[in-house]
């Protein structure tokens, strides 16, 4: 008796670091150049996490850094700012999509996209006009990217 009373323990206990307590960080490089050759670039540029994770925004390359993009985060999401050159972690909780840019080099395209869990909504279309041309390519190709990948079975 005694011993199916310590698995059962066990497996909640298991269950409880499976959700909540198990929140995973993630790595995003900020770069002058990525792997495809592509300048000024974060590494990995769109990524799915999980509501409650985290992402360490990492300065490998110097003058970059990250910061949300005005309308395009969730309405409850908590904007962040980076400073240039500074390693930031940012918590996202709310489901949905969030855009960043650095900030000195986003007329260059220096976007990234973070999808967490499942978003109710796409990114706001009105605020995604109103970005610099390379900024908006580059968004609109990691918007296209989160929807593949949904796609996918
Ligand atoms: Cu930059």
């Amino acid at each position: 008796m005694k011993k199916e009373f310590f698995a059962a323990s066990l497996g909640a206990a298991a269950l409880l670091m499976s959700s909540s307590v198990m929140a995973e960080d993630h790595q995003v490089q900020m770069l002058n150049k990525d792997s495809t050759g592509r300048t000024m670039q974060f590494e990995p540029a769109f990524i799915k996490i999980a509501p409650g994770d985290t992402i360490t925004f990492v300065p490998t390359d110097k003058t970059h850094n990250s910061e949300a993009l005005p309308g395009l985060i969730p309405e409850n999401a908590e904007a962040w700012k980076g400073k240039i050159n500074q390693e930031i972690t940012v918590s996202f909780d709310e489901a949905g999509f969030y855009a960043y840019k650095c900030t000195p080099h986003l007329a260059m395209g220096m976007v990234g996209l973070v999808q967490v869990g499942e978003p109710m909504e796409d990114l706001d279309s009105a605020a995604v006009e109103k970005l610099p041309n390379k900024a908006r390519e580059r968004l609109t190709e990691l918007v296209a990217e989160a929807e593949s990948a949904s796609e996918a079975p």
